[in-house]
């Protein structure tokens, strides 16, 4: 059902291993630029009325307004399983706790005597969160798009899903109930590009704005890619990933069902085991076909997903290339379950998040460890992070300077700006000084 990649006994260069010879889904986000163009353009124009056009299109319900009203938040929560809301409070507390830590405060460098540079941390004022609403439902996505922001201070915020025609053309409940929990009282009842496009532009009923964060299928991967610049992003996500770093320690019935349990979320899905012991690789293979045959989304999401190309167990001869394999492949999670985990998880450069030994597995990340779960997929490990307060926050630069402390400098000012040909910068200096740079004879 996996396949097997064999790297023991290929050559590991300097500089990491060509990350062609892994396993790697390939998402065409360029081809759907175009769908999604005209779409974007009509909500630019038509606003609300292309929005109740394209629900009654693509989600098949008949809408009014996009705007979820009050009482509907309100409704979903009181009607909301006590044990759902439960494990939904531990989430945002835990998720608070850590989140609440990750706050900058503003710092003063002084550079000179009167001159000082300060960083000044200020929230962006207005988000969109997409929260996506087809095959996946995700209150717990609503959890750590929510928090982050929250703590990071953004005053705004807007919740949009997908309308979905059981619920009366409304979102799922459990999405506005946990929007409800979370304080979050502006949601939207629109979904794909077009609810992209309503966070960029604006509508009669939603105002633009600054930043959209939140994961969801191609469409809207294509719509942030084509509005990014008018807007903020965060990542594009992609399909979830899953690799574990494991040696004869590892117990394979739990490597077994982690490895399922992000094939879970998509035929496109990756679960790739990195591993020296070809006894451990089979044990989980044997694993894999009795575990797979008892799960619930079997067929349609975690047999494509083990199968595929994206999907293997990569043989290696021994930790230090297993974790060459690691950081080439920078995984959106990854799990250490070897001898010594946190020392090797320690020596991890590329990763969205790791997960250190036996009982840490992503499925308490996914939910309620307080870490975040929007985390950067496809490769991008090796230059993203995940989503934090600081995806909230901008630092904006505070330069002060007296007279004097800019006429101690201002020689090397006027020197840069001649050696650039932009005389007109050094004038602006000069200026100041009658001209005269200081210093001058
Ligand atoms: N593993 C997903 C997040 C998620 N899992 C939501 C369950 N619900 C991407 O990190
Ligand atoms: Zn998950």
């Amino acid at each position: 059902m996996i396949s097997r990649i064999d790297l023991r006994g290929a050559a590991f260069p300097e500089g990491g291993i060509d990350r062609d010879l892994l396993p790697r889904a390939e998402l065409d986000v360029e081809a759907a630029l175009e769908k999604v163009r005209p779409i974007c353009d009509d909500v630019r124009h038509r606003g609300t009325a292309a929005l109740v056009d394209y629900a009654r299109r693509f989600d098949g319900v008949t809408i009014e307004r996009v705007r979820v009203p009050r009482e509907a938040l309100t409704r979903a929560l009181t009607e909301l399983d006590p044990a759902v809301r439960a494990a939904l409070e531990e989430s945002i507390r835990r998720a608070r706790l850590v989140h609440r830590e990750q706050r900058r405060t503003d710092h003063t460098t002084r550079v000179v005597p009167g001159g000082t540079v300060t960083e000044r941390w200020v929230p962006v004022e207005r988000v969109g969160l997409y929260v996506p609403g087809g095959r996946s439902v995700y209150p717990s996505s609503v959890v750590m798009n929510v928090v982050p922001a929250q703590e990071a201070g953004v005053g705004s915020m807007a919740v949009a899903s997908p309308p979905q025609s059981e619920f009366g053309g409304l979102p799922h409940p459990t999405i506005l109930a946990a929007c409800e929990l979370l304080g979050v009282e502006e949601v939207y009842a629109a979904g794909g590009a077009q609810a992209v496009a309503m966070f960029a532009y604006g509508t009669e009923e939603c105002r633009p704005v600054s930043l959209v964060t939140g994961p969801g299928n191609i469409y809207v991967a294509a719509a942030k890619r084509l509005l990014k610049g008018r807007i903020g992003i965060d990542a594009e996500a992609g399909p979830t990933e899953i690799a574990i770093l494991a040696d004869t320690t590892a117990d394979p019935v739990h490597v077994a069902a982690d490895l399922i349990s992000q094939a879970e979320h998509d035929p496109l899905a990756a679960s790739v085991l990195v591993t020296d012991s070809e006894e451990l690789a089979a044990a989980v293979e044997k694993e894999l076909d009795a575990q797979v045959a008892a799960s619930k989304h079997a067929e349609e999401r975690i047999r494509p997903a083990l199968a595929g190309r994206q999907s293997g167990i990569v043989l290696v001869d021994g930790l230090e290339q297993g974790l060459a394999v690691v950081d080439a492949y920078a995984a959106e999670h990854l799990e250490i379950q070897t001898r010594d985990a946190a020392q090797v998880a320690a020596r991890v450069r590329n990763a969205g998040a790791i997960f250190v030994g036996p009982y840490a597995p992503v499925s308490l990340g996914d939910y309620a460890a307080g870490s975040n779960h929007v985390l950067p997929t496809g490769g991008c490990a090796c230059h993203s992070s995940g989503l934090s307060v600081q995806s909230f926050l901008r630092g904006i630069h505070v330069v002060d300077y007296t007279r004097q402390a800019l006429a101690e400098v201002a020689g090397h000012v006027v020197t840069l700006a001649e050696a650039e040909d932009l005389p007109a910068h050094g004038a602006a200096v000069k200026a100041r000084f009658d001209w005269k740079v200081p210093g001058d004879k």
